[in-house]
This record gives structure tokens, sequence and C-alpha cells, in this order.
């Protein structure tokens, strides 16, 4: 196989841990809001299988954060996304489809309510920024939005709450999951959520003051060592097992929240005045045509960039392989695909195309486990 190596500009940004994953073997980046975002350290399912037993620090400073600040800043927030906010608390995250006026999806972020007149959008990969100004600008609302100079940092594995016990002390254990406080590590303050782009727990500390989070990020890896810390990132393995959904990969512009499986976050009962709303209560109404499954498919090995066909038994296609890796757990490949009704159905069987070779495969539920 070719390698390439990635030409850095200041388009392309690197994150204040740039320098610090290099001279610990980070062998691939994706990118992600402008930045780099690392891919792997080494071999993905050695990455996965530590992740699960121990603790890694990732560099997950491509989660930009969206700040609104102002009188309108509620308002605005509100009107990005179909999940009612009108009861959140201040210290609390909440994970928000972010729709347009059709009811399509531009972003799937995590919100930080800082007050209610301050918010963080921790974003996936799409400028929301944009859009925001736009919406501002267009309702003449009274905000400030900025991309502040915040750099996640995350921590996570079953070995997390240990680590994080030993820098932080006993308070930390008292932060509930999406949850967030201010934390103090030689005299400095970081907002510390417990969360993470992972099923196997942690936390992410939202850097603010660079120089004291590398100093941090240093002293973890110091302290670590009793739990065999390991610098990792997102993992492909262990997120597509979990469901953790990816935007740009499982969902984007043309998908609405239904069709994702976010019922549980869309809202339509509610007063409160959010874009695509009648859209969204006339897709409810139809029902949707199509949605994201699982998929189990009986082969060793699949590398999926774009997106694969699914087919029936008479070479009909019904539907889309988004994402896919070998997993150790099933000893087979699983995937997350967008299925047309009525295969959507579990147990449905479909085939597929890798490398030239036709494999056997069956829809089921998401998660995986
Ligand atoms: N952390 C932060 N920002 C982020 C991500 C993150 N921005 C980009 C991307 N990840 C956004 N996507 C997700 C997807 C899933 C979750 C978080 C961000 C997640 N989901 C939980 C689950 O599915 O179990 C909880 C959802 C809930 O029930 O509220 O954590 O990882 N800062």
């Amino acid at each position: 196989m070719k390698t390439f190596s990635i030409a850095k500009s200041r388009r392309l940004r690197s994150t204040p841990y740039t320098s610090r994953i290099e001279k610990q073997g980070v062998t691939a980046y994706s990118t992600y809001n402008h930045m780099l975002l690392p891919a792997a350290f080494g071999s993905i399912e050695d990455s996965y299988h530590h992740l699960k037993k121990n603790v890694q620090v990732w560099d997950v400073a491509g989660e930009r954060q969206v700040e609104i600040t102002g009188n309108d800043s509620a308002k605005l927030v509100q009107l990005m996304t179909c999940r009612d906010l009108s009861k959140s608390k201040d210290g609390r995250c909440y994970y928000c489809p972010i729709i347009d006026d059709k009811g399509g999806l531009i972003n799937d972020p995590v919100v930080l309510r800082l007050s209610n007149n301050r918010w963080w959008i921790s974003i996936a990969d799409s400028d929301v920024i944009l859009f925001a100004k736009g919406l501002a600008i267009g309702n003449k609302f009274d905000v400030q939005i900025l991309e502040p100079d915040v750099n996640i940092m995350a921590v996570q594995g079953p070995k997390s709450f240990k680590l994080m016990e030993k820098v932080f002390g006993e308070e930390i254990t008292k932060l509930k999951f999406f949850g967030f406080d201010y934390f103090d590590f030689k005299g400095t303050k970081h907002l510390i959520a417990q969360s993470g782009w992972s099923k196997q727990g942690g936390y992410e500390i939202y850097v603010e003051n660079t120089n004291s989070g590398l100093e941090l990020y240093d002293y973890l890896f110091e302290i670590g060592k009793e739990f065999d810390i390991k610098p990792g990132c997102p993992n492909l393995i262990e997120r597509i097992e979990s469901a953790l959904l990816s935007y740009g990969n499982d969902m984007d512009n043309n998908d609405n929240p239904f069709e994702c499986g976010f019922d549980k976050f869309v809202n339509l009962d509610s007063d409160v005045v959010f874009l695509g709303k009648e859209n969204l209560k006339k897709i409810k109404s139809e029902g949707i045509k199509r949605r994201l499954m699982g998929v189990q498919i009986d082969s060793k090995e699949i590398n999926v960039s774009g997106s694969i066909d699914l087919k029936d038994e008479n070479n009909i296609k019904i539907g889309e392989l988004r994402s896919g890796c070998y997993s150790p757990h099933f000893g087979k490949v699983i995937g997350i695909a967008m299925i047309k009704k009525p295969f959507w159905e579990v147990s449905q069987t479909v085939k597929i195309e890798i490398n030239k070779q036709t494999f056997d495969g069956k829809v089921c539920d998401l998660p995986f486990i």
C-alpha cells in the first residue's frame, strides 16, 4: 500500500497537542473542523483493546466550540436545535441535533449551558459558526458569536476515573454523566465534563489556558504510568460497536433526525421555536422511508471510503454502508448503513462487494452491544 503524508498549512490547523502526539507516535490523521484530528497510533485494533481495559489521552481539539453569548443567546441556540432546551440547566451538556429549515441535519454537537446567556456548542465536522452568524444577522439577534481558543483533551477508558481522581481529587468523582464543573490543576481552573466519544467512560477537559493544559497533558502521562496510560484518539472499532454516530460519515445534510434514530432528541410537542419544526412534523406524520441500521457481514476486513452499496438477493440496491470495520468482539465486519424501507427489518439479508468479492450479511439493531 502506498503511504502519503499530510501537507500542513495555516488552513489545516495544528492543535496545541500536535507536537506532543507526533513525538508519541501518531501514524494517521483525519481532518475535523479544518484541524488535524489523530486517527491512529499504530494498530487501531491494539488501541481498541487498550481503550477497553485502561486509559487513553486524546487530542480532540478539532471538536471546536462555537461560543454564543448575549441577551438572545438562548433563543439562538434553541432556534438551531430540535431538542427542547427550555428546562436546560447550567453545568449540563446536551446532545442536540442541529437542523436546517427543511429538517436536514447540519451537525450533532454537544451543547454546554455555561449560563442562560453563555453557551458552547461543541461541534462535529461542519461550519456551524457560519450558520449561527447567518441566523443571528437575519433575525437581528443581540448575540456575540465566536470560536474561542478552547482545545479539548479527552481522557477515556475504565481507568480514567482513578487517574482523574488522582489528579483532581475526590471532588471529580461526584461529576455525573454529561455534567461539568471547574477543577483546579496547580492553580488553574479547567472546565471538565464527564463525557467523551467512547462508551468506555471518561472525561473531557475543555482547555482554555493552553500552558496549563500542556502541563496537565504531560502530568497525566507521568502520573498515569500505573494505569498503563497511552495516547489515543477516537477509535473506529469502539465507536462503531457503540454506535456513536459520526457526522459526515454516517449522516449529513441530506438526512433528517428521524432517519438517524434521533427521535428522543426531537421535541415537536412543546411550544419552543426552532428551524424546520413544521417540516419535521410533516416528516414524522408521513413516516420515514429509510433509516440507519447496523449490518453484520461475514468478512474479515473492510475499508470504507465513500459508501458501499448493499443489495438484496435479487441484486436490487436496498441501502448503503457508510462506516464499517472488522469487529474483534463479533469476529466479523460490522457497519452503520442507511437502509430503505421495508428492507430495514432485522435479519434482512444483504450482499456487499468488498475487494471485488461478494459477501453475505444481515441487518441488525443499533447499537450492536
Ligand atoms: N465531545 C465533545 N464534542 C463533540 C463530540 C464529543 N463534538 C463532535 C462530536 N463528538 C459530536 N457527536 C457526538 C455523538 C455522541 C455523543 C457525543 C457527541 C454522546 N452520546 C451519548 C450516547 O450516545 O450514549 C450520550 C447521548 C445522550 O444520551 O445525551 O456522548 O464526543 N465535547
